[in-house]
């Protein structure tokens, strides 16, 4: 295989290989579980993570090598997901390339001086990534000390257009109209900042990979703003350059948002992976994706707020939907705040318990 394997002791590692390897573990084993995570683990509803939350702020918080560990693991002891998510954000990217990006309590990101304007499209770098990033690479391999082979990591960045759509609005946003704006009446200059961001990504990912991560997601939350065609040119153009640049690194999960529409694209990308929401059937993303690639999803957030018994019976449902082969459970998008504990636990272990019919 062209890909170091840094743990041996799970599934999600093979199931993103290829299913004969998975059906070793299978054997060897003697036991048949799907792995699961879950998207935002790390962060956001955890009682122990609200109390770093209170200490320290956001970028402390992703620029300590030691807090980012013990936020990593926090979902690993107290929820027991198969795989780790490094603890960090999309926008340090930005931040990295000369873009000041703040994030405000009870707000989210902001950016002061956004790229509202052509003229300020010369104020974005392609930086050296070792330096502006390096702390990231510190983080993983503290975490990776720390996890100690007991699960993967996963490494993490933004899709380039998602990046954009901050870099463009300034915050977060439900339509990001101006970004798309921006795009539709600049082309050009769009493409300048695109091609930026995807070669700082490209870095920025094999960076994370030499460090340790095992696996890399690209979140692309906002590809599905976009209509199928523009989102080829202004999103998934760029998504497949990283994808072929970082393939024969580690293996690759997209996850688009709402971007059902490009699952056969996103399939041919060479992606290990692809990331389904909740307003796509697992029938539907098997069809679309051509069924060879593995699947990731997709349990809706909210429904994690359904009695434990219903979460029981839905995660069986889903299992069934996808398949035993080439699926990772997880959520259709970032687990929410208000979620007890109980149930995100109750979800891990519904997958655990699951007996196939
Ligand atoms: O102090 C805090 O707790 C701030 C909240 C927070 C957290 C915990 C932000 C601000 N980012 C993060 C961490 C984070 N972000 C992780 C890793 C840890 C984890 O498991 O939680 C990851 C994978 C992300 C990825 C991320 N950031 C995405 C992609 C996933 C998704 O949810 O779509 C996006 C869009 C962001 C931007 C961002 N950062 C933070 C917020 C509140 C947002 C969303 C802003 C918006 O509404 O548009």
């Amino acid at each position: 295989s062209l890909f170091t394997i840094h743990n041996t002791n799970t599934t999600i590692i093979y199931i993103l290989f290829n299913m004969n390897a998975l059906n070793e573990v299978i054997i060897n084993k003697n036991t048949k579980i799907n792995p699961i995570w879950i998207m935002r683990q790390a962060g956001r509803y955890l009682p122990d993570y609200i109390k770093l939350k209170n200490k320290y702020d956001f970028f402390t918080r992703c620029k300590t090598p030691e807090l980012v560990s013990e936020i990593t693991l926090l979902p690993i002891d107290q929820i027991g997901t198969d795989a780790a998510i490094i603890f960090s954000d999309i926008l340090v990217v930005l931040q990295a390339m000369n873009i000041e990006v703040e994030m405000k309590p009870n707000f989210g990101p902001f950016i002061p001086n956004p790229i509202d304007s052509k003229e300020k499209v010369k104020n974005i770098i392609t930086p050296n990534v070792t330096d502006k990033l390096g702390y990231v690479f510190e983080a993983i391999k503290v975490t990776k000390r720390d996890l100690n082979d007991r699960v993967p990591l996963i490494g993490f960045a933004g899709s380039p257009w998602t990046l954009f759509c901050y870099l463009v609005q300034g915050s977060g946003s439900k339509t990001f109209d101006k970004p798309k704006g921006f795009a539709f009446a600049n082309p050009k200059e769009t493409e300048i900042i695109l091609e930026k961001i995807t070669l700082t990504t490209i870095e920025y990912l094999k960076g994370q990979v030499d460090a340790g991560a095992d696996v890399v997601q690209i979140f692309d939350s906002w590809g599905g703003l976009l209509s199928p065609s523009d989102y080829s040119e202004f999103s998934l153009k760029y998504i497949n350059r990283i994808v072929s640049e970082i393939k024969n690194y580690a293996p690759v999960i997209i996850f688009g948002k709402g971007c059902w529409f490009a699952l056969n694209e996103m399939a041919k990308t060479g992606a290990s992976g692809l990331g389904i929401d909740w307003s796509c059937s697992a029938r539907n993303a098997r069809y679309l994706s051509g069924g060879n690639v593995t699947l990731q999803g997709n349990y809706d957030p909210a429904k994690l707020l359904s009695p434990i018994s219903k979460i029981k019976s839905d995660v069986g449902q889903m299992i069934n939907d996808f398949g035993k082969e080439s699926y990772i459970v997880n959520l259709g998008h970032g687990i929410l705040p208000n979620i007890p504990v109980s149930h995100a636990k109750a979800f891990v272990d519904a997958v655990k318990d699951y007996k196939s019919l």
